[in-house]
């Protein structure tokens, strides 16, 4: 049996939204691909892949799945950071692909096999006011999703983070993409006293409405300090939170023993992550409930199933980022891990557009509000290379913010 690459292309689309997409192929013909989609910087890490990477890869024995991360893990030298892991997660993400082809295997089974029927995911509610709030949550309800995730505009704040139905600056609603197509970034505005101020009445509305049983979150988004977000998750407590994501930036994991030394609401944290450096000292202290990092920036398959074995001996469990910004391949590939982690929590899932489809064939199911990657030999997702070259790149920025005198803040 011959496994050694023969091809490593890189291709770049934007059908909906940008996606970087690394595909590998054996010389026995067999396909494998990987997720390297960095939104905003998604010509890096192509650049990345193409300039440096490809040419390695050629002639590689695609078997050998952890020798090939640590190889590009430290033979670049330079480690970490957000470029050079999309980049090593691809790579690892194609391995695993042609791994499974080859095995005649879904991923997860070559990861121990399945600990779950399905993973339990959560969808995306948000309003302007309480009333679209709650239409908003009833609808995700309607879709079988059994754990929800409340964003809500703020009186005093023009242009929030995670609200549907807000206007961008091209005059499309916003939804659940933040990047906006063009040569700028958006400016949106922000004032964490009034949002601290009005975030608690909002959830006391949604069980007052809802009940108790409905599991909510929220995600802060690294706005507020250690106090504030230990303010914010103190003011949560009555409304029994699942998570609070990204209450504070989390470079300086130390803040985040303050924050839990003062409230009882669990804290999920990681999407912005790209190494177990990161977040081993949030696991090993206990100081977060849920890892949020990505397999797409996060190094693959092959480093998120190593962090989610060691988060297990510390009862933390796994609440992976699962935007569109993950594309429906580097979704899957942590869907497998999820599938088969002793450890998994909740799934982030954000369905992709009806474009982002046809040029990635998926054979993920969703069902009753689990998640389930299906029996397909790999990671189950076929890329269309053809029409993939019908949406060409499109430049598109994430927003930032500003406070009211002008000063850059946190977005
Ligand atoms: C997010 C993302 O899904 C989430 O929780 O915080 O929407 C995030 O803003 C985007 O992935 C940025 O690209
Ligand atoms: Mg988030």
């Amino acid at each position: 049996m011959s496994t050694k690459i023969v091809n490593a292309e890189v291709f770049v689309t934007s059908p909906s939204r940008n996606f970087v997409t690394l595909r590998l192929t054996t010389d026995d013909g067999v396909v494998g691909i990987g997720d390297a989609t960095l939104n905003g910087r998604e010509l890096a890490v192509a650049s990345y892949l193409r300039d440096h990477v490809a040419q390695l890869m050629v002639g590689r024995d695609s078997r050998n799945i952890e020798d090939t991360w640590q190889f590009l893990y430290r033979a670049a030298y330079w480690r970490r950071g957000p470029v050079t892991m999309a980049a090593i997660a691809a790579v690892d993400m194609a391995l695993w692909d042609i791994k499974g082809k080859y095995a005649g295997m879904p991923v997860y089974d070559l990861l121990g096999g399945a600990s779950r029927r399905g993973c339990r995911a959560y969808g995306h509610a948000s309003g302007m006011d309480l009333e679209s709030l709650f239409d908003s949550i009833r609808y995700e309800m309607e879709e079988g999703y059994k754990s929800i995730r409340v964003q809500t505009s703020v009186p005093g704040i023009e242009k929030l983070y995670g609200v549907a139905a807000q206007a961008q600056s091209s005059g499309e609603r916003y939804d659940f993409e933040p990047a906006n197509r063009g040569s700028w970034p958006v400016e949106e505005d922000w004032d964490t006293r009034a949002y601290l101020r009005h975030v608690p009445t909002v959830f006391e509305a949604v069980r007052n409405e809802f009940g108790p049983d409905l599991p909510l979150l929220h995600d802060g988004h690294h706005r507020m300090t250690p106090r504030e977000a230990a303010q914010l998750g103190k003011s949560l407590e009555p409304y029994d939170l699942y998570w609070l994501e990204d209450c504070t930036p989390a470079e300086n994991q130390e803040a985040l023993r303050y924050v839990r030394s003062q409230t009882t609401t669990p804290l999920a944290i990681g999407e912005v992550f790209n190494s177990i450096y990161d977040i081993k000292d949030l696991i090993s202290e206990q100081l977060i409930d849920y890892v949020r990092c990505a397999s797409t920036h996060f190094g693959g398959i092959t480093q998120l199933k190593k962090v989610m074995n060691y988060a297990e001996m510390y009862q933390v469990k796994s609440g992976f980022h699962g935007p569109t910004d993950v594309s429906p391949i580097g979704f899957a590939a942590q869907l497998h891990v999820g599938m088969t982690i002793h450890n998994f929590g909740l799934q982030e899932y954000m369905p992709h557009s009806e474009k982002t489809k046809e040029v990635f064939t998926e054979s993920l199911a969703f069902e009753n509000g689990y998640l389930n990657p299906g029996e397909t030999p790999g990671l189950g997702v076929e890329f269309n290379a053809e029409a993939a070259e019908k949406y060409p790149y499109e430049q598109a920025y994430l927003p930032y913010n500003r406070l009211a005198d002008g000063t850059v803040h946190n977005w």
